[in-house]
């Protein structure tokens, strides 16, 4: 269990492995001054000073000096772990990092795991899982908006909202349920719907800034999906500007994921062109349509590309069901050979009509992907899956609660809603949560 480990006094270096100028060794745990001043001798012991605090002093292996530095002092629960604290500031050979950490160890501290220094100020409770996540993201932020972004989520942007989901659905179940109780009473009507309405647009726009910090991070992931020969790989092709994926006029030319880089202002997308989904028969064709599939499943947005030559057929209505699920747009490609790109209009939507052949229109919807990548004022990016998921289901049971029409069905649909999100909290963050996402932290954060 996670508290036993609590008690260890963990050491980690804090800085990357070579030379460097300086680099840093971390201690921390209930029994960090007394191991420390066993291995460092300044003009003061380090269990006799406040926190906060610097002193220089001598590493000392016996009687040897293994190096002159600089240890710096926190007291709990002024540290970053909430925890008694020592950083050793050591001149940057990886040979003393190395002795140094064995000495520690030698005394009776342990090497800490990958992010155990933050998943203890977790533990501590000076931090929640959405700042963790956070502490992670600016680590591993590509973009200096994704260090922004990161910032404000440490300051806790996010448990923010949710708080503030979790109280209005509260207020709406307590209505919904004062009106089922007390019919008789001169209540006002149940006027829920556009409340909820609301809180579902907001719950929506936190996940659409989800992608948009993915997107800071790590790319979107954009998935061309269509029928075979609908153009998929000359789009593709026309999107990143370079011909990467093989055309052909043979229907079933693309059968692996072909992925590919696309700078975008404000972000980056990493598309995907996909095999052509049709009813296969031989096994290359089914592990081929099995991968796109698979594909649009983990994708972040779809780009449907329907045949304007041949019109929208049976099969294409598959593919419009995708986005009742994920965020996209649809293309009619072609448009080069027809007078006139069909209208869609009883299926309300209305695709982008375009050539990806005579490169026409390829612009516009680099926009759409642009104005879903770029970031917006107010974006709270960093979740974890665990996050995004619990977000997911909101949406769709306040989804359901709009649907329905009986109060008391309403009022299931929202307690539920409520049980989903009381999963943010301590309390039911599993180990197998806290230990997928502390693991990939580095070693001594
Ligand atoms: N006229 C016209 N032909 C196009 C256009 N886009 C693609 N094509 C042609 O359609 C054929 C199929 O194109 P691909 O890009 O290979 O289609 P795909 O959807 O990737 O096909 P699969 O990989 O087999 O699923 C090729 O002969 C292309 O030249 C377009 O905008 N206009
Ligand atoms: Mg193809």
């Amino acid at each position: 269990m996670h508290l036993d480990r609590l008690q260890d006094v963990i050491v980690a270096p804090a800085t990357p492995a070579g030379v460097s100028a300086v680099a840093m060794v971390r201690v921390c745990g209930p029994q960090t001054l007394r191991m420390c001043d066993q291995v460092f001798k300044g003009n003061k012991r380090l269990s006799d000073m406040q926190g906060h605090r610097l002193v220089n002093g001598l590493i000392l292996d016996g009687k040897q000096i293994v190096d002159e530095v600089i240890a710096a002092v926190y007291r709990a629960p002024h540290s970053y772990t909430t925890e008694d604290m020592v950083e050793f500031y050591l001149h940057g050979n990886p040979i003393i990092v190395d002795r140094v950490m064995d000495l520690l160890v030698d005394v009776g501290a342990r090497v800490a795991r990958p992010g155990e220094f933050t998943e203890r100020a977790y533990l501590h409770g000076r931090i929640d899982m959405t700042q963790a996540e956070a502490v992670l993201a600016a680590i591993e932020a590509k973009t200096i908006d994704g260090i922004h972004s990161a910032m404000a989520q440490l300051r806790g942007d996010l448990s923010v909202k949710i708080e503030d989901f979790v109280s209005r659905i509260k207020t709406l179940v307590t209505n919904l349920e004062a009106q089922l109780e007390f019919p008789e009473e001169d209540l006002p009507e149940d006027s829920s719907a556009p409340v909820i309405k609301e809180l579902l647009r907001e719950v929506e726009d936190v996940r659409a800034s989800f992608r948009r910090g993915r997107s800071l991070r790590q790319g979107l992931s954009v998935v061309l999906l269509g029928r075979p020969n609908v153009g998929k790989s000359t789009l593709f092709n026309a999107l990143l500007g370079e011909e990467r994926a093989i055309v052909t006029p043979v229907a079933g030319t693309t059968r692996d994921l072909v992925v590919g880089k696309m700078q975008l202002p404000g972000g980056q997308v990493r598309l995907f062109d996909t095999a052509g989904l049709a009813a296969a028969r031989a096994l290359p064709d089914k592990m081929a349509v099995r991968r796109a599939i698979g594909a649009a499943n983990r994708a972040d947005f779809l780009v449907i590309i329907l045949d304007a030559t041949s019109g929208f057929v049976a099969a294409d209505e598959e593919l419009l069901k995708l986005l009742q699920t994920k965020p996209g747009v649809v293309v009619w490609n072609k448009i080069d050979k027809v007078k006139k790109p069909p209208s869609l209009s009883e299926k309300s939507v209305k695709p982008l009509p375009l050539s990806a052949l005579k490169r026409t229109n390829i612009d516009l919807l680099a926009a759409r992907l642009t104005k879903e990548v770029s970031c917006k004022e107010g974006d709270v990016f960093f979740a974890n899956r665990y996050q995004e998921d619990q977000l997911k289901r909101l949406a769709q049971k306040l989804r359901s609660g709009l649907d329905v029409a009986y109060m008391d069905m309403r009022a299931k649909e929202l307690r539920e809603a409520l049980g989903l999100m009381t999963g943010a909290d301590h309390s039911t963050v599993t180990e197998k949560i806290l230990d997928d996402m502390f693991t990939r932290f580095c070693i001594g954060k």
